[in-house]
């Protein structure tokens, strides 16, 4: 059973990882409106997988006695200047995303509640990989400076980049 402490930092992290799900949506429908195919696809795979994260820590919550709650969900920004600004936004959120994680396996282990510490290695790992991909995405991008004919090839490229 979880303790009401846990439950709740769960539930935040719920939250959080609603909000990654739908930040990349917007992001996914910037990019196709703008005729970023690849980038799109690429943001549209991110929105699922986040869902998956989101429902993963759902589950869990209620699997441990505990009440999984929907939250109401701020609003993703809209528009941005370029595919740049979304890989720069995509590594800071990432980078808030691991701190997170982090602060969330702290409150566990304050809690001795290692069961759930264990099911938040999988978190922890998985950040890992995804501040590398955004990094190295974004790396990719600034060498391009924006020069139009790599950026069709990055584009074509990057549909078949998986972050998760
Ligand atoms: Fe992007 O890893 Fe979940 O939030």
């Amino acid at each position: 059973m979880l303790s009401k402490t846990v439950e709740q930092a769960l539930n935040q992290q719920v939250e959080l990882e609603a909000y990654s799900a739908n930040l990349y949506l917007a992001m996914a429908s910037w990019a196709d409106k703008e005729g970023f195919a690849g980038a799109s696809e690429f943001l549209y795979e991110q929105y699922a997988e986040e869902n998956t994260h989101m429902i993963k820590i759902f589950q869990y919550i209620n699997d441990r006695e505990g009440h999984a709650i929907v939250a109401a969900i701020e609003q993703p920004p809209a528009d941005y200047k370029s595919i740049q600004e979304i890989f720069e936004k995509t590594l800071v959120h990432e980078k808030l995303i691991s701190k997170k994680i982090n602060e969330l396996v702290g409150v566990c282990m304050k809690e001795n509640d290692f069961t759930t510490v264990n099911f938040l290695q999988w978190y922890v790992n998985e950040q890992i990989e995804e501040e590398s991909t955004a990094r190295s995405i974004l790396d990719k991008l600034n060498l391009l400076e924006g020069d139009a004919s790599k950026m069709y090839l990055f584009d074509r490229d990057i549909a078949s980049l998986r972050i998760l």
